[in-house]
């Protein structure tokens, strides 16, 4: 029989058959010595007991509304990058027929100034300039409109799903991968936070074991959330083997979601990218679907310099997400446009700043709103 692609086993599998035969007995799977686990009581207040297709996807549901009204903490956090481009508004409300060249030229360079990148300001510029000598764009409000449709567009014309695919079956399990000091381990305690608010039973895998702090950091976004987690104890743990610990553990003892965390170094670091590889098929010998998501956390202040550190992660271990972070910090917002168009990768968090609360579930419209506003 031909391999089922993992993103169709859960569906086969909860449908017809049983999970493939590739999963260990317990007599092949020796857990480590060297493993510490911890156990910690866990809320449940969002439980399911007919099926499992309904808990993730209503989990996805809810966090959506969730975004929705969070719309105030994704405004602040765009003030950067909406002071740089304020100065649209400006160029737009004197705005006439013979300015159109200036005009738009100046508009350019506000677009590429915020890290829309050269090539998705100079199609919108053109769009808009069409549509301006064809008559139908008659004033500057009507301008800005259509530029922010534009952007709309670009965001959400492109394939895969904003929200995340968790699959049907328990635990689904999400991988964090990216540079060093991008935002990795923040982002994991952040989505934590977000989903034990939903009563998500969620377990941390602390897969960074390159630096030594790194799963200390860990432990306290743990704490702090009211998370388990499992954590090599001692030196030269693999990362593969914590995590494939986790997710042993995760479906072992009925998690709801395991959170894996990874260790950074560069993106040119064969290492690196060797044991990323080797982290994801740990995870899938044990649930030969997961990982469900592989999220590739990028810095925002650095613009448009993370689209080869993105080609890069997804051309090794095929990422099936973005989450930009710092964005708060940052006036270049644009970049998230970039990469959605450059890449067709869909950004399903943003991070707008270091609290529990800071990680949004990215809304285009919201975004848009928020840069244009
Ligand atoms: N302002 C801001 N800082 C962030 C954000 N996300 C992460 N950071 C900070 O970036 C630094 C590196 O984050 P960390 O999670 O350790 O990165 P990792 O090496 O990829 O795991 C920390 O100081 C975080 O507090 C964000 O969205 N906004
Ligand atoms: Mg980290």
């Amino acid at each position: 029989m031909a391999a089922v692609p993992p993103r169709l086993a859960p569906l086969l599998s909860s449908t017809i058959c049983p999970p493939p035969a590739v999963l260990p007995t317990p007599s092949e799977f020796n857990p480590p010595v060297n493993l510490h686990r911890r156990f910690r009581a866990a809320g449940h207040r969002f439980r399911c007991s007919a099926g499992q297709t309904g808990f993730f996807t209503r989990l996805g549901r809810l966090i959506k509304e969730k975004a929705k009204s969070d719309v105030e903490k994704i405004f602040s956090g765009f003030s950067k990058t909406r002071d740089n481009l304020a100065v649209i508004d400006e160029l737009l409300l004197y705005w006439n027929l013979a300015d159109t060249d200036r005009v738009l030229d100046e508009l350019e360079e506000a677009l590429l100034v915020s890290d829309f990148g050269p090539k998705i300001s100079m199609k919108i510029v053109d769009s808009l300039r069409d549509d301006i000598l064809a008559g139908k764009l008659k004033s500057g409000n009507e301008i800005k409109e259509a530029l922010k449709r534009s952007v709309l567009n670009l965001l959400t014309g492109k394939n895969g799903k904003a929200d995340l695919q968790l699959g049907f079956r328990k635990p689904a399990v999400i991988m964090i991968v990216g540079v060093n000091g991008g935002g990795k381990t923040t982002s994991l305690g952040k989505l934590a936070w977000r989903l034990k608010s939903e009563g998500v039973k969620v377990l941390m895998a602390a897969g960074d074991t390159f630096r030594a702090a790194a799963s200390e950091q860990l432990e306290v976004w743990a704490e702090r959330t009211g998370s388990e987690i499992v954590v090599a104890e001692g030196d030269k743990v693999k990362a593969s083997l914590v995590l494939s610990q986790a997710v042993k553990k995760g479906k072992d003892q009925g998690y709801d979601i395991v959170l894996c965390d990874t260790s950074g170094r560069l993106h040119t670091n064969y290492s690196l990218m060797e044991e990323l590889v080797s982290c994801k098929k740990s995870v899938a010998k044990i649930i030969p679907w997961a990982p469900n998501e592989i999220l590739l956390v990028l810095d925002g202040t650095t613009g448009l310099n993370m689209l080869p550190q993105a080609r890069e992660f997804n051309e090794v271990v095929g990422v099936t997400g973005l989450i930009l972070t710092k964005l708060d910090g940052s006036a270049r917002g644009g970049c998230v446009v970039s990469v959605v168009d450059e890449l067709g990768i869909p950004v399903k968090f943003i991070g707008v700043g270091e609290g529990v609360d800071d990680l949004q579930p990215f809304e285009a419209e919201a975004f848009v709103n928020a840069i244009f506003a």
